[in-house]
């Protein structure tokens, strides 16, 4: 479990086990059922390349109207609750007084990639926001606080868990490809990120 800092961001190299990476596969079948993956489409009228969905009180969508917080599915369910291992996890790392009310789900396919961007349509940039990655590796890049300069990319892992706090919590990062079929956890391979946030 070897743990990196780089720009302020904490990175804990496996720290999850195969076991506990492949109970969150089987603890989010359920969630996914009843929160099916959508392609969120920017304000700008773009489709994203990465398909999502959300457990916890609020879930993150995009559409026409622009980036936000709701309590529904764009299907007009309630998002499930954020199953308990996930949130023991924020527990024992995040190290935050309250729980996260939102877990984004994230699938990357073969050619999926997430942009250059920061997080800001949080109420409270004070709370951490901690990432756990399932299955194929993926080339993270980490830029600064604003927009432009020098960036740095690290390869995450299946069972890699990333804390972003403190003056990290604003500075730009992105997912510019996945290696398809790289890790066995996910039987038709991909990528899934978990993203846990303190939203309202
Ligand atoms: C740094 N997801 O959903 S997780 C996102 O792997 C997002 O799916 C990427 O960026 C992914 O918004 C990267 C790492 C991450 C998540 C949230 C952050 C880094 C962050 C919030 C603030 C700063
Ligand atoms: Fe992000």
């Amino acid at each position: 479990m070897a743990r990196l800092l780089l720009r302020g961001f904490d990175i804990r190299k496996a720290w999850l086990d195969g076991s506990a990476q492949a109970q969150l596969i089987e603890e989010l079948r359920p969630i996914l059922r009843s929160a099916p993956l959508f392609r969120p489409m920017t304000p700008s009228g773009k489709e994203m390349s990465v398909r999502m969905t959300s457990a916890g009180k609020l879930g993150w969508v995009t559409d026409k109207s622009g980036y936000r917080y709701q309590p529904q599915h764009p299907k007009g369910a309630d998002w499930p609750a954020i199953p308990e291992p996930i949130l023991k996890i924020w527990r024992e790392l995040a190290s935050a007084d309250r729980d996260p009310d939102c877990c984004l789900i994230n699938y990357y396919g073969e050619s999926a990639k997430m942009g250059l961007h920061q997080d800001k349509d949080e109420a409270d940039f004070s709370w951490p926001v901690l990432s756990i990655s399932l299955g194929d590796d993926a080339l993270f890049r980490i830029g600064n606080q604003t927009r432009g300069g020098k960036t740095e990319s690290i390869w995450l892992s299946s069972g890699d868990v990333v804390i972003m706090g403190g003056p990290a919590r604003l500075t730009y990062h992105g997912i510019d490809r996945i290696r398809f079929g790289s890790s066995k956890l996910l039987p038709r391979g991909g990528r899934i990120n978990l993203t846990l946030r303190v939203a309202s």
